[in-house]
Parts: structure tokens; sequence; C-alpha cells
């Protein structure tokens, strides 16, 4: 894929980004009810979140605040990454957006999925995807939130999920049952209030199982390198001038690392596409397989029922041919 360094111009505006205690990417399909979740832990109308093609953005967005007890939260929010779209010319720079907004790293990464969708193979492969790009770690820091709590309660939820999809148990057991549903259309402010603290106590138990730390890798820490470098020039007691100058400079140096990293991960998103084509193809082959040896069990079987049948005529045939015998042995007794 090629990139050009102007395309970087855009990440001037979001550069200076603020830190959090916890950061939160929402990813999932559109329509799902991502910003809607991402309001409801803002508690404001921070994103747009309408079921309209045309008027959703379709960027990562950032909203911050500050919880009850004083902790502050970055929320960033998708346009669907990693779903079946991942191909697109547009992916990797995306992903580098949303990346650079979590450039602490991620506490937890919310897998939005609408309660009153069918769950699809194709959901499955979202998570799937997640995991193959940033490699396994990836799934201790994953949380599934299913929106329309409103229309589907906690329990028909769960009732659901006893008698889901194989491919559905797989990711619920994945997450380890990290699963939350969140009414995103509630006037009810207790309501409001209990469905949060329930996410915040999963994300708070999911950060105490990786010991405090956000999921991070090589790609989040080549982003922080360049924040790094950038803040440096501000910390170091250089005047005025000399700062306008070494800006500049920096600039150039991080808009060139950042192609840098784009084309990384562009090409992690390839790696990513080619394995599971490959993982997908092991699994058709596993089930063609599986379907031949079962056909033939079947035709197997087919011909020892035939078999039983041809010997149970055989049986019937001699058995009659016995008692036609014995009748006429028997007339001839009488005769005499
Ligand atoms: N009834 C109901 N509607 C919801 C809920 N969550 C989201 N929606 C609606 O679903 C539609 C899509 O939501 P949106 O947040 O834009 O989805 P996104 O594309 O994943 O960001 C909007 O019309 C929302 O009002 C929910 O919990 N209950
Ligand atoms: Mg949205």
């Amino acid at each position: 894929m090629t990139f050009e360094l102007s395309v970087f111009r855009e990440y001037d505006d979001d550069w200076v980004l603020p830190s959090a205690d916890i950061t939160l990417v929402l990813v999932g399909k559109l329509g799902y009810g991502k910003s809607a979740t991402g309001n409801s832990i803002l508690g404001r109308e921070a994103f747009v979140s309408e079921y309209s093609h045309a008027s959703v953005t379709n960027t990562c967005q950032l909203g911050s605040t500050t919880l009850k007890d004083g902790r502050t939260i970055n929320v960033i929010d998708t346009p669907g990454l990693f779903d079946m779209s991942i191909t697109s010319d547009e992916a990797g720079k995306e992903i580098v957006k949303c990346m650079n907004m979590a450039k602490d790293g991620i506490h937890a990464v919310l897998m939005v999925f609408s309660a009153t969708s069918r769950f699809s193979r194709e959901d499955a492969s979202t998570v799937e995807t997640i995991k193959v790009f940033f490699g396994e770690r990836i799934v201790d820091h994953m949380i599934l939130v299913f929106t329309y709590g409103d229309l589907v309660g906690e329990s028909k939820l769960k009732k659901m999920l006893n008698n889901a999809p194989e491919y559905l148990q797989n990711v619920v057991e994945l997450c380890q049952n990290r699963v939350v549903v969140f009414d995103n259309v509630t006037e009810d402010r207790r309501l409001q209030a209990q469905q949060l603290d329930k996410l915040l106590d999963v994300v708070d138990s999911v950060c105490a199982k990786n010991g405090g730390k956000p999921f991070s890798d090589q790609m989040f820490t080549s982003i922080k390198e360049v924040h790094d470098r950038e803040k440096e020039v501000h910390t170091s007691g250089y005047s005025d001038e000399q700062i306008s100058e070494l800006k500049k400079e920096i600039h150039r140096t991080r808009d060139e690392q950042l192609a840098h990293i784009t084309n990384m991960v562009e090409e992690k998103l390839n790696c990513t596409v080619e394995k599971l084509q490959q993982q997908l193809m092991e699994e058709q082959n596993a089930r063609l397989e599986a379907e031949k040896v079962a056909y033939e069990a079947r035709l197997k079987s087919e011909a020892e029922i035939q078999k039983l049948k041809e010997s149970l005529k055989k049986a019937q045939m001699e058995n009659d041919e016995f008692r036609r015998m014995a009748q006429s042995q028997g007339s001839k007794c009488a005769i005499l």
C-alpha cells in the first residue's frame, strides 16, 4: 500500500491529546451502538449516534470525562475497525490514528454487539481479527457489551448466550464471561449510573488481572516515542525561538515516523488477512473431511443394512420353504 506524507497533516489537529487513568476503545459493526455506548459512559452526547450511514462519522474520535471517584477516562469511538472492511486502504491509517489517541495503551477493548441482532460468524471473526492483529494478550482486555438492554434484559441475554451457536459461546469463553448489557436509551438516571458502575467494575477487574497495565505493543511504543520526543522540546528549557525551530524539525520527523508506523500497521494487517484466510481454509478443509467421513460411514451403514435385509429375506425364504415342505409332509402323513 502506498502513502503520502501529506495525509498525516490530519494528525496535526488531534496530535496533543489528554492522557487519562483509563482508556477504553469501542469496537464493533456500524449500527451496533458504539457511539451511543460511548455517550452513556461519558454521560453526554460526545459522539454522533444515529442509524444513518450518511451522517455517521467514519473516523476515530476521543471523548474524556472525570468519573465520580475522580479518575479520568478516555473513550475512543471507532468507525468499525477490524470488521470485514479491514482490507480497505484507509484501515491502516485509521488504526494508527486510534492507537495514537490511546498512546499510553488500552485498558479495555469494548466489543459492542446488538442484543437484538443475530450474532453472526462475521461478528466472531471481528474478535478473531483483533486477536491475530494484536496478539493473544489482547483477549485479556476484551469485554463484550450488548446494547439494546431496554429490549433484551440481562436474564434473557444470559438465556440466549446459553443456547447460542458454538462460535458465540467460544467468544464468551475467550473473554472469560465478561459480558455487560447496556441500555443506551433509558432516561432513568439510577439505571444509567447502575449500568455504568457495572461496566467500570468489569473494567477494574480487567485492569487488576493485567497488573494495572494497559495493553501496549511495539506499535504503541513507537507512537509513544514520537510523543515523548515532542514533549522533550517543551521541557528542556529552550528559548521560544529555538522551540519554534525545533518544532518544525520535529513535525517533519514525526510525519516520517508516522508514515513508517502506518506502513508497519498495513503490513501487519496484510499478514492478519492472510493468516485469517489460511485459518478459514483449514477450517473448511476440516469440515469437508468430517463430512466425507460421515458420508462414508452412512454409506457403510446403508450397505450393512442392505446386507442384513438380504440375509433376513433369505432366512424368510428358507423358513417359508421349510414350512411348505413340512406342510406337504404333513398332508402325506394324513393320507397314511
Ligand atoms: N433502543 C435502543 N437503541 C439503541 C441502543 N444503543 C444504540 N441504539 C440505537 O442504534 C442506532 C445506532 O447507534 P450508534 O451508536 O450510532 O451505532 P454505531 O454505528 O455502532 O456507533 C441509533 O439509532 C441508536 O439510537 C440501545 O441500547 N437501545
Ligand atoms: Mg458510531
